[in-house]
């Protein structure tokens, strides 16, 4: 009798608990939805609130629009509650000669705002943060008095993004000799990597195959690698890119 009671006020206690999870969890499945919402309102609020004739007063628009962003936040809470519990912290690291396209992929994947910090004059680092995706990025190629600074970097990395130029046949071959000392980081060898062939758009760029062969991909060793051309600025290939990237860090990471 007593031990039952034990149990019991045990069990409930715990039960509440697993309900919660439960329930924040089923709330993060709903995100996606919530996100087109929260769009759709931002994009085309005056013919959608028009044709459901929902207020189309300013204080109105404010009121669903807060309302939406607190229903946004509820469910994101969902989501690094499961992130907390079962997913582990991806770590990206996207690098490249200057001009190569990387603060315009940062910015055209829209995983959020993007946060430059300035270390030390002359590193610039951006960073972007999404659930348990940390995006860090910067410009290889300049000085090298500041590579012991990368290092901080370096730790726990599980994919390097290398950017290159595909219209810039001047500056492969240094893309190349950058990309090697990189990879030649101890800190980075079960980085994965994926390389984007940028700026396909503009004519007389290298195809992937040319960058794969001036890169010099098909001699590296015990190394997991892809290529994809792109077009940054009107995000085409980014996300097939990407595909590639989170499928074979999940791989990795079990
Ligand atoms: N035509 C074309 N221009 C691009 C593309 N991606 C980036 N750019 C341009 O290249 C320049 C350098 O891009 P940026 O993102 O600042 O390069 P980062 O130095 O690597 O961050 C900018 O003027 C971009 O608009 C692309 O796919 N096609
Ligand atoms: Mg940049």
């Amino acid at each position: 009798m007593y031990a039952n009671k034990t149990i019991t006020s045990l069990l409930f206690p715990f039960l509440v608990f697993i309900y919660f999870l439960l329930f924040f969890h089923s709330l993060s499945l709903l995100e996606p939805y919530f996100l087109l919402l929260d769009h759709l309102m931002n994009d085309f609020s005056p013919p959608l609130f028009h044709s459901l004739s929902l207020p189309s007063s300013i204080e109105g628009h404010l009121f669903l629009n807060s309302f939406l962003h607190f229903l946004y936040h509820f469910v994101n809470m969902g989501g690094w509650l499961s992130s907390l519990l079962g997913k582990k912290e991806v770590r990206i690291l996207m690098v490249g000669l200057d001009a190569a396209g990387k603060t315009t992929i940062l910015y055209k994947l829209k995983l959020g705002e993007v946060v430059t910090t300035i270390p030390t004059i002359g590193f610039n680092v951006e960073t972007v943060e999404y659930k348990n995706l940390k995006f860090t990025m910067w410009d290889v190629g300049g000085q090298d008095k500041l590579r012991p600074l990368w290092r901080h970097y370096f730790q726990n990395t599980n994919g390097i993004i290398y950017v290159v130029d595909s219209a810039d046949r001047d500056r492969v071959g240094k893309a190349r000799a950058e990309l090697d000392k990189m990879l030649a980081e101890d800190e980075l060898r079960n980085a994965i990597l994926l390389v984007f062939a940028n700026k396909q758009d503009i004519t007389n760029a290298m195809t992937t195959t040319e960058v794969t062969e001036k890169l010099g991909l098909q001699a590296l060793r015990q190394r997991n690698w892809y290529i994809q051309g792109c077009c940054a600025t009107t995000a085409q290939g980014l996300y097939e890119g990407l595909d590639w990237l989170s499928a074979n860090i999940k791989k990795t990471m079990n």
